[in-house]
């Protein structure tokens, strides 16, 4: 009937739109081009790619997904992991450069009130200036729940004391969110004892910790920020006073498709080398991708790259439509984590002796691949979210 196409395209399509093609082109464009040639020397120097991110902010492919209302591309979340995606395969670590602040954006647009979109969003439009999400602390990353920083109402300001850790854009950013507690009794449920602030970066008593320096995506900036009483005005609360643990919970929500995408272009790009190097490479006579045991390890390796892709597409347009993301975002954020790391350790092992070398690309993206089981939620706290929903909808 004529109605069927209709029906089916509604209800399942993997077609992107035209403009969605050409957003995805010019980003693999800038990410072959731009980011791949500079990829090592920025994983070697440990440098923020200053050069590269201010390009990516006039080319309007840093925070992407700021609406027009406030200076920014308005993209959806599909349009964005397309980006990512993109960015990813010339280099994980840059794109993290380029795309850290969206973190910090996510609570903004999920409960800040139309003057701080336009204050805090707008800065980020206007400028390729930074944004940093300051949940985790020396004591707590996985039990958000459990995190120390406090705030008190003073008059008519809160006072901010306490230790963030691990932060993305710690040295840089421009302004923060921050989650702290706000109710000091141990027996109030998560869900009313936080509230989420943003915090201009100028604030006194802000400390910016050291660089840190780590085994992969090493010229991102991750440091330790410390609050010693900070004086925040109440305008600067993100929803309700009480509410911010839910807050943050929402900003995952919404970035872990994008972090996804990241670790879907590190596989998709693992994959590329290790296929090529298979084509070139012989041993007894023939190129190695004419032994089953590579071909079989190439097409594990598509396999688990393309569903990661297809989940995390599927987890962006639960954001783009409005529902609550939590299952699908944490599928795709676990799966393609898990993919990355066993794709990039399969292209060292297809590349032998060569893989182990940094003159080849693949030892960088086995190491640059390890943080996606880590950060924005472990592969086992994925693992426990994508449960109790599970769980949940079954026992309703
Ligand atoms: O603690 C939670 C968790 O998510 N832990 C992982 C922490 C994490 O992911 N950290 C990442 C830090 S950022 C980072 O790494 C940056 S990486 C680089 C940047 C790249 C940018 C591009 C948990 C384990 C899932 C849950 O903790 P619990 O203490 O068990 O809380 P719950 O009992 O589940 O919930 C308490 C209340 O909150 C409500 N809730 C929970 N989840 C949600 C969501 N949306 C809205 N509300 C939520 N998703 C829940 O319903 C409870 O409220 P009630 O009113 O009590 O019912
Ligand atoms: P822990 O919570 O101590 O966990 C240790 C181990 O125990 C993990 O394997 C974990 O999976 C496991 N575990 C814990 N609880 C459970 C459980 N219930 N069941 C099963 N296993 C469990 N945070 C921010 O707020 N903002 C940022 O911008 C940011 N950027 C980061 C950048 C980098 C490079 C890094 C390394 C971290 C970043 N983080 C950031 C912090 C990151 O989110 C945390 O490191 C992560 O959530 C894990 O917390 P943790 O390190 O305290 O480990």
């Amino acid at each position: 009937s004529k109605t069927a196409p209709t029906t089916l395209a509604r209800s399942l399509s993997f077609e992107l739109t035209d403009t969605q093609r050409e957003i995805q082109a010019a980003a693999l464009q800038f990410a072959k081009e731009v980011i791949l040639p500079q990829a090592a020397h920025f994983d070697k120097t440990m440098e923020f790619p200053w050069d590269i991110v201010k390009q990516a902010h006039s080319l309007g492919i840093m925070n992407p997904q700021i609406p027009a209302k406030y200076g920014g591309p308005g993209l959806s979340t599909l349009d964005c992991v397309l980006i990512i995606e993109a960015l990813s395969y010339g280099c994980s670590a840059i794109q993290l450069c380029i795309m850290g602040p969206s973190l910090a954006v996510a609570p903004v647009l999920i409960s800040g009130n139309e003057a701080q979109k336009k204050e805090y969003l707008g800065r980020l439009a206007k400028e390729p200036l930074y944004a940093a999400y300051c949940v985790t602390e020396p004591v707590a990353g996985s039990d958000v729940a459990g995190i120390k920083t406090k705030a008190e109402l003073k008059g008519d300001k809160w006072v901010i004391n306490g230790s963030k850790m691990w932060i993305t854009g710690g040295g840089l950013a421009n302004w923060y969110f921050v989650l702290a507690r706000t109710d000091p009794n141990p027996k109030t449920p998560a869900g009313k004892a936080f509230t989420a602030f943003v915090v201009d970066g100028n604030t006194p008593g802000i400390t910016r910790g050291r660089k840190e320096i780590n085994m992969g995506q090493r010229c991102g900036d991750t440091r330790g920020v410390t609050f010693e009483d900070v004086v925040v005005p109440k305008e600067n609360v993100l929803g309700v006073p009480g509410a911010g643990f839910k807050v943050a919970m929402g900003a995952f929500d919404m970035t872990r498709p994008a972090v996804a995408a990241g670790a879907v272009g590190l596989a998709w790009r693992a994959l590329d080398e290790a296929a090529k190097y298979a084509l070139e490479r012989k041993t007894f006579g023939v190129p190695i991708a004419q032994h089953q045991g590579v071909s079989f390890m190439l097409a594990d390796m598509a396999i688990n790259l393309e569903l990661s892709r297809l989940v995390t597409y599927r987890a962006a347009l639960d954001v783009d439509k409005g529902v609550r993301s939590s299952y699908f975002s944490s599928i795709a954020k676990c799966f393609a984590s898990d993919t990355a790391n066993q794709t990039a350790s399969n292209a060292v092992q297809i590349f032998g002796g060569n893989g182990f070398n940094t003159e080849y690309p693949v030892e960088k993206l086995m190491r640059d691949a390890k943080i996606y089981q880590i950060y924005e939620g472990t592969s086992q706290i994925q693992r426990l979210v994508i449960s109790r929903q599970l769980l949940q909808k079954v026992a309703e």
